[in-house]
């Protein structure tokens, strides 16, 4: 084995900030084996999840993303009531001041075998920007997730308001806030 070069610190690893995720079972779902499992595979892949748990709000997930400057928030839901838990989550999320958070959702999202891609587009429409069943390939997962964090917040640093992650309440907005043009990113996916 080579010596280890005092004077060559392996620059790629200096300095290097790693995008925080939100990770949680929606409503009064107790499924928890799933959560576990997204949480060693995402933190496996480079991120620094945020695990609420199971039997998680939609505010408890907003909050925790506002707090931590979060990249996206990765809802599962198990037990077929993901419709219901799921309803006006993005509208809550732009009431709350996440312009531009990743809404991503899996699991088993609706009551019997309806066929994936209705499912899908049912959670699309309510302003998740990626959808996937139980039987997702989870690498492939991660791999969009670092695709649309690039696209979505491109070389932004980690820090919060700097360009309207976590912005004020729109009744709150700053005078600085309310002289800039709208920059929210376009849905992905
Ligand atoms: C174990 C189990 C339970 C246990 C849970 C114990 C625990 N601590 O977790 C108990 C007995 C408590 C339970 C209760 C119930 N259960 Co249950 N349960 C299961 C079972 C057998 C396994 C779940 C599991 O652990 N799977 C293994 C993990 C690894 O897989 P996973 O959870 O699917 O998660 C993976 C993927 O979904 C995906 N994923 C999930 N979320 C996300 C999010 C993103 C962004 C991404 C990328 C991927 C992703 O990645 C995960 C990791 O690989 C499933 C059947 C099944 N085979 O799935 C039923 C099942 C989920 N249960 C079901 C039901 C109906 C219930 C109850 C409502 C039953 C009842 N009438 O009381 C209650 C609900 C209680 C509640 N409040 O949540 C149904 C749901 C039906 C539906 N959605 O249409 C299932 C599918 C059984 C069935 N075929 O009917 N259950």
């Amino acid at each position: 084995m080579q010596p280890e070069n005092p004077s060559n610190p392996k620059p790629e690893f200096k300095n290097m900030e790693k995008d925080t995720i939100i990770l949680g079972v929606i409503g009064a779902d107790c499924h928890s084996v799933g959560n576990k499992i997204l949480e060693l595979f995402f933190t496996n892949e480079g991120f620094k999840v945020v695990n609420l748990g199971v039997m998680v709000s939609q505010q408890e997930f907003i909050n925790a993303a506002i707090e931590t400057n979060a990249r996206a928030i990765l809802v599962s839901s198990l037990y077929g009531h993901g419709e219901i838990d799921c309803q006006g989550f993005r509208d809550l999320c732009l009431e709350k001041g996440l312009d531009r958070i990743l809404l991503y959702v899996g699991g088993n999202l609706v009551v019997g075998k309806t066929p994936f891609e209705i499912v899908e587009e049912k959670f699309k429409k309510m302003g998740f920007d990626r959808v996937f069943p139980p039987d997702v390939d989870l690498k492939k997962a991660a791999e969009l997730l670092k695709q649309d964090i690039k696209e979505r917040f491109g070389s932004d640093t980690h820090t919060p308001q700097d360009k309207g992650q976590a912005r004020q309440p729109d009744n709150q907005e700053s005078e600085e806030e309310t002289r800039k043009p709208e920059t929210k990113a376009p849905r992905v996916g």
